[in-house]
């Protein structure tokens, strides 16, 4: 049995692997493996992105924390989320057109042959597929109800969607606006920048959720602009079913934060 292993901050993950099923290298290194206990994994530049096992926990918290906290949201812009996961979860909204900007053409083709867990989202007639940069899409797109980030960490292709600049240009171009946002407990540099920079939106509030297969199992999420909590439980009955993570008990205890993080965030500017 061969590990793969994810070293952050003087920490790490092991997670053993059956075998490698593909690797691309382009603007990113781009590997899916088998794994023993998980299911298949997506790994860029040497950092899980996701597995089989747990990608609901994060999907299912980017997606209907936005999309539940609004009246009604029929535009949807996804940046970043080339393996479809964010999309797969967007499209069990009654929306009208998602669109999905990613940098790297190679992580669809290699998610949509190899992963699959976009569960058709990518050939359904609402969605369009763009390949550009995010940061650079936004200076020239119309204006979406929703925008979510469903980046990589602040290093190499996605450093610019976590710039001062990017936030404002999301302010200007959309009503709600999530994206994650890191660990909050470690490389902690990554977090702190998101927090100052993000800073600029509307009625910015930080939630968690529990992610095993990321750095120390806890990540965070920064939603901002006009959501509303009201409408939380009324959109989720109409996706009730297709959940494995996400209800509304879930939706408001990931906005419980503890006393560090609370004083960290109300610090941030
Ligand atoms: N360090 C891991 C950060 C991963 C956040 N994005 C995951 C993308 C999955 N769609």
């Amino acid at each position: 049995m061969e590990w793969f292993v994810e070293r952050y901050d003087g920490s790490g993950l092991m997670i053993s692997v059956k075998r490698k099923i593909a690797e691309t290298r382009g603007i990113q290194k781009i590997e899916v493996y088998e794994t023993e206990r998980f299911g298949k994994m997506l790994v860029i530049d040497g950092k899980i992105q996701l597995t089989e096992f747990d990608e609901c926990f994060y999907h299912e918290m980017l997606v209907h924390v936005p999309l539940n906290s609004c009246r009604k949201a029929k535009k949807i812009l996804v940046i970043g989320g080339g393996d479809g996961g964010a999309l797969r979860e967007v499209l069990k909204h009654d929306v009208e057109r998602a669109v999905l900007v990613e940098i790297d053409r190679n992580v669809i083709e290699l998610c949509k042959k190899h992963l699959g867990i976009d569960g058709g989202a990518f050939e359904d007639p609402r969605v369009e597929i763009v390949i550009e940069d995010g940061r650079k899409f936004l200076e020239h797109c119309e204006a979406f109800d929703v925008i979510i980030v469903d980046s990589t960490d602040p290093v190499g292709v996605s450093d610019p969607l976590f710039g001062r600049d990017f936030f404002e240009l999301c302010r200007e171009k959309c009503r709600i606006f999530c994206s994650q946002s890191q660990s909050p407990l470690i490389q902690k540099e990554y977090f702190r920048k998101m927090l100052e920079n993000s800073s600029v939106l509307k009625k910015r509030a930080v939630f968690l959720a529990t992610v095993p297969t990321y750095p120390m199992a806890l990540w965070s999420f920064i939603l901002a602009g006009d959501y509303d909590f009201r409408y939380v439980k009324r959109n989720f009955k109409k996706i009730s079913g297709k959940t494995r993570h996400y209800n509304p008990e879930v939706h408001f205890s990931a906005f419980t934060l503890p006393e560090w993080l609370k004083k960290e965030v109300e610090n941030a500017y």
